[in-house]
């Protein structure tokens, strides 16, 4: 039988538990992996139901498939969202997204800092197709105002932002835009629904690059959407069904869904670990500034503390010697990998002006308050003693 519980669950046990009983899966504990790509139809008029949406069910795995029907649940769950919708990557979220909610002479405001993919999908993809992108500083809501119109359709932003932290109120923000029946659309990757939850805080849809922390071992590539159901029907038929394809595998879903069973223990290692590091930075002479939400120097502490459960594991800074002195750093680490992306259990540390911000010309960073000097690190589980021993070690700060 179902547990059936007279309060809330907590989140740990929703990450683990929610929409799954073994009993309906011959008492299988982990639930059952559905390769398959297509699902037969008992008649042939109930596939012509299923087609015409008058039942539902699964038809073909491009659509939807049970297994990752469980996972988008379990999304949709943690965000206190109605639906949830998986996609191949984070990237196919947000192309799948902004394909089924825009059409040509719409605006799209977004905040200043994005990660470096969706800032040219913006700049390359959405302007060919008659879309104008504007981008505010929406750090000051009230810049929000200024700048929208009628023709705003969505206002976008992440919160922290890929890569230099700064944080968006998305409450004060999600008032303006609804004034103006805008929609907004929160890129949560950095935060992860267990320290923040933006729909609970007024936003319409919040997106992930579920290769972060959702999956949160480096194994896989995975995204995902939640909003209203039918909101994220649409997005499903139209975005990824016929626009992109941007399907995630059901091996995946297994990945993502063993993923989520940690994603507390593990976020709460990530926000312990990425304060000792971004405080132990901060003290250190050379380290000209470190941006991480958790320090009573971030410029948005007080939003932080308000708006989110803790302040994760991403954590950026520049050195007094600018751009090469932050590669010759880079160069030094022996334990921390240098990689892009983040979220994973080992500490990755990556130059943004060069590698995932590169898709920014130079002016482009300038204006967008994204520095030649600035390094990122993900900080991972490993023991923050040896992350730190590490870091000193390249920034000349102990003697080996
Ligand atoms: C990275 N970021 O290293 P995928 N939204 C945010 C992201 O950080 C990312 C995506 C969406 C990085 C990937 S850079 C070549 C590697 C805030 C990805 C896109 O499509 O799942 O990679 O998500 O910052």
């Amino acid at each position: 039988m179902a547990f059936d519980s007279t309060r809330p669950l907590g989140f740990a046990t929703r990450a683990i538990h929610h929409g799954y009983n073994p009993a309906d899966n011959a008492n299988a504990l982990t639930p059952p992996l559905h390769l398959s790509s297509t699902f037969a139809f008992p008649t042939a008029e109930e596939g012509g139901a299923l087609f015409a949406g008058e039942t539902e069910g699964h038809v073909y795995s491009r659509i939807s498939n049970p297994t990752v029907a469980l996972l988008e649940s379990r999304i949709a769950d943690l965000e206190g969202a109605e639906a949830g919708l998986c996609t191949g990557s984070g990237m196919g979220a947000i192309s799948a997204t902004m394909w089924t909610l825009l059409k040509p002479g719409d605006e799209i405001i977004t905040d200043q800092t994005l990660y470096g993919c969706t800032f040219a999908f913006m700049r390359d993809g959405l302007s060919r197709f008659g879309i104008t992108i504007t981008h505010v500083d929406v750090r000051d809501p009230e810049n929000l105002r200024g700048a929208i119109s009628d023709k705003t359709r969505i206002v976008y932003f992440e919160s922290p932002a890929n890569p230099n932290m700064r944080l968006v109120d998305i409450r004060a923000v999600s008032s303006i835009a609804h004034e103006h029946d805008t929609l907004v659309v929160v890129d949560n990757t950095y935060a992860s629904p267990m320290l923040t939850r933006p729909l609970t805080l007024g936003a319409d849809f919040v997106l992930h690059s579920a290769t972060k922390y959702l999956g949160g071992h480096g194994d896989l590539v995975a995204g995902a959407v939640c909003g209203r159901a039918d909101a994220i029907h649409e997005i499903r038929m139209v975005g990824v069904k016929d626009m992109t394809g941007s399907v995630m595998a059901p091996f995946n879903a297994m990945l993502v869904m063993r993923g989520l069973k940690t994603l507390q223990l593990r976020m709460a290692r990530h926000c312990e670990s990425g304060m000792k590091v971004a405080e132990w930075l901060e003290a250190q002479p050379g380290v000209s500034v470190v941006h991480y939400p958790g320090l009573v120097s971030h410029p948005q502490h007080e939003l932080a503390k308000r708006q989110m459960d803790g302040f994760g594991g991403m954590v950026a800074f520049e050195l007094e010697g600018g751009y090469e002195a932050g590669l010759a750093m880079m160069n030094r680490l022996r334990l921390i990998r240098r990689a892009v992306s983040l979220g994973d259990a080992e500490t990755l540390i990556q130059h943004p002006a060069s590698m995932t911000h590169s898709t920014y010309s130079p002016d482009e960073r300038r204006a967008h308050g994204i520095s030649e000097g600035l390094v990122r690190l993900s900080v991972g589980l490993e023991d923050v003693t040896d992350l730190i021993e590490d870091l000193a070690g390249a920034l000349g700060t102990n003697d080996r």
